[in-house]
């Protein structure tokens, strides 16, 4: 993928993989934005509009919100100006329709998913690492119950968008695991 070309590119990976952290330091490289809906989704819970007020049970609970909120949310980020030269996608799609659905609205725009980078960390270091940041942030779905359970959504509905990009080759597996320096260097090897 050369510059100056649309790009959009999406990180896939448990909670706690490193998506976050990851996806602003690749995005400033790319020169796109990053868009994360869990940022939208936590902003809108802070914010108690409807849409957070009907978003918040489900987060806490470690479940993903229905996908008919968050149509609306993608459309109207792939819609807005700083999208037209492509976003990078943190968090989303999470489900098959959530995919389908941006492959829709892309199409549209006549562009496509051209990268999927799958962060690559084992599950105990992932468990780790949202148990320190419930201690540093008090997010209120970083606890035990709620990090099982996001985990275990991750498995059921998440981890088969490997096999549905990797049918069209776009998937780059990257270790998630060492410095966040280190990682940010694979991952933009693995977007060039
Ligand atoms: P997200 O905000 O996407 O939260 P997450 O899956 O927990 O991952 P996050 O991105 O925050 O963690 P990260 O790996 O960056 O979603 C939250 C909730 O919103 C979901 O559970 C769901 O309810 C809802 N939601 C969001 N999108 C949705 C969608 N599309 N459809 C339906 N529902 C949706 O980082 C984790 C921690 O690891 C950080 O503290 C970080 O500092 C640390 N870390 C990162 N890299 C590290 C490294 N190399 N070494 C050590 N620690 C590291």
């Amino acid at each position: 993928m050369g510059e100056n070309v649309m790009k959009n590119v999406m990180i896939l990976g448990a909670p706690g993989s490193g998506k976050g952290t990851q996806g602003k330091l690749l995005a400033e490289h790319l020169k796109i934005p990053q868009v994360s809906t869990g940022e939208l989704l936590r902003a809108a819970v802070k914010a108690k509009t409807p849409l957070g007020t009907k978003a918040k049970g489900f987060m806490d609970k470690g479940l993903l919100v229905p996908d008919e909120i968050i149509f609306g949310l993608i459309q109207e980020i792939l819609d807005s100006p700083p999208a037209k030269n492509g976003v990078l996608m943190d968090g989303f799609p999470r489900t098959v329709p959530q995919a389908e659905a941006v492959d829709r609205m892309l199409k549209k725009k006549g562009a496509g998913v051209d990268r999927v980078l799958v962060l690559d960390v084992e599950e105990r270091e992932l468990v780790e690492r949202l148990l320190a940041r419930a201690a540093k942030e008090g997010r209120s779905d970083d606890n035990l119950e709620s990090i099982t359970q996001r985990l275990e959504v991750y498995h059921k509905q998440t981890a088969p968008l490997i096999a549905f990009y990797e049918k069209r080759g776009v998937v780059k597996k990257v270790a998630g695991s060492g410095s966040v320096t280190q990682i940010s260097e694979r991952m933009k090897t693995a977007a060039a």
